[in-house]
């Protein structure tokens, strides 16, 4: 006596429209509990939508390349009376499919990957206290992860046997929460007091992009070494032609100090390779990238969005003009595809339009450096002999020390500011 259950996508957060990257189970297939049935795949994350009981697919409701939402239906399996009276609880509370005569909805809790799973300590030695209760697959999988499995005290199988969305939860756990784990401390959460006891408060959601640009920039912060070197450049004279520039008769382009700093950028980067690198994912090698592309941070009603733009070693300054143009009025209309802000190897973040004197960007890994800019102004310059009113661009480099070292640093802003102490040194 058989009957018949629906496995949908589960509650996946506040994510919406999550793509399917893989689908491990086609129609005639006998599943088992905890057999991984479809991968989702977000900007940050991806996840295992496991089974919470066996039996027989009967039919699948997916394909790759499908987005998908709470809800949506993943496959009817077919279970025996005996399966579904025993069904495996999943990692998190789930109601327990009992075998009714119509097709029921069964949600089983997703499990997330870590991107990071270095956030659980993995150096220290595993200490078993030779009471965890797992198979060898999952302790296989714990020890993938640097969990030590004798840290998770009650698994969630039959007689408490620690199963795979246990470890995994575990991992999920010591991510958002900060679990102390052996020989190391991960981070604190930060108490969030209940502010109406102070005043009257309004709470708002924040956009999709200050989650994803805070999320970024959080795991930047906490991964790479980052130094900040400030210094400024002369730009008087460039100042005086891109004014000219401006004032061309029949010039229909708004020419801003912005793009002679991308094509300085560009030569230095030439002539500093590391500085058009990327530290590989295992940290052992520099890839050095034979394109050029530089990301333009513009902000955004919605926040912060960094468009790429192409080999700019190869565009006129005109060309930059029109492209920035296009980019940052699609950036503000919201329109800027993934594809837009992709491949970038050095970014710029320019506040020379709205002040400042110095910041301290944070780089935009896996770039290996940033560019941050703030508002030129007329200072006084000794040049031998007397003080020179000139007009001078702070400019701060930002760079990632496990790739770069002050000296280099310093040697490539002198180069930056070379170029833009004279913007004919292009064209040489
Ligand atoms: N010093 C003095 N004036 C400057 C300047 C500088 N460094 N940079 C720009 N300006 C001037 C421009 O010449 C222009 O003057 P006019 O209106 O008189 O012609 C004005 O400031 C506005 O420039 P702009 O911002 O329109 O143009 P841009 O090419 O300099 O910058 C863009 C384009 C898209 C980078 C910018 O609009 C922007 O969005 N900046 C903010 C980026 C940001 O948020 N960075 C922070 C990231 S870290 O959180």
């Amino acid at each position: 006596m058989s009957t018949t259950f629906e496995i949908k996508v589960p509650d996946i957060g506040n994510v919406h429209d999550v793509d399917v990257v893989a689908v491990e189970v086609q129609t005639g297939d006998v599943i088992e509990v905890d057999q991984t049935l479809i991968t989702l795949e977000t900007d940050k994350a991806s996840m295992d939508v496991p089974a919470s009981v066996a039996g027989t697919v009967q039919q699948v409701h997916l394909k790759v390349g499908d987005k998908v939402n709470e809800g949506s239906l993943i496959i009817t399996v077919l279970v025996s009376k005996e399966e579904a009276a025993t069904p495996a609880p999943a990692a998190e509370p789930a109601p327990a499919p009992a075998p009714v005569e119509e097709a029921k909805a069964i949600e089983v809790a997703p499990a997330p990957k870590p991107a990071a799973p270095a956030v659980v300590e993995t150096s220290a030695p595993v200490v078993s206290k030779g009471k965890a209760h797992a198979s060898p697959a999952v302790r296989l999988f714990a020890r993938e992860l640097g969990v030590d499995i004798s840290q998770i005290s009650q698994g969630n199988g039959r007689k408490g046997r620690i199963l795979k969305d246990d470890v995994k939860a575990y991992v999920k756990k010591a991510m958002t929460e900060g679990i102390t784990v052996t020989g190391g401390a991960a981070l604190p959460k930060i108490a969030v007091p209940d502010f109406t006891a102070f005043g009257e408060i309004e709470v708002q959601p924040l956009s999709k992009i200050n989650k994803l640009t805070g999320q970024h920039m959080t795991s930047v912060w906490l991964n790479l070494p980052m130094v900040t070197y400030h210094d400024e450049a002369d730009i008087t004279e460039m100042e005086a032609f891109r004014v000219a520039l401006n004032s061309e008769k029949n010039n229909t382009v708004k020419y801003t100090g912005l793009l002679f700093i991308m094509k300085a950028l560009a030569a230095a980067m030439q002539q500093f390779p590391r500085f058009n690198s990327s530290l590989s994912s295992d940290g052992q090698s520099l890839i050095f990238k034979k394109y050029l592309n530089i990301g333009i941070a513009v902000d955004t009603p919605n926040g912060l969005v960094v468009p790429v733009v192409r080999d700019v070693p190869s565009k006129s300054i005109k060309q930059l003009a029109l492209e920035i143009g296009e980019k940052s009025e699609k950036a503000r209309a919201g329109k800027l595809t993934a594809a837009d802000m992709q491949g970038g190897c050095m970014s710029i973040s320019s506040l020379g339009g709205i002040g400042g004197k110095s910041f301290t960007p944070i780089v935009n890994a896996p770039e290996v450096a940033i560019l941050g800019v703030t508002k030129s102004s007329i200072q006084p310059v000794w040049n031998g002999k007397e003080f020179e009113p000139r007009l001078m661009l702070p400019l701060d480099l930002t760079y990632d020390h496990r790739v770069i070292d002050g000296a280099e640093g310093a040697r490539f802003m002198e180069a930056l500011k070379y170029y833009l102490g004279d913007v004919r040194r292009l064209l040489v």
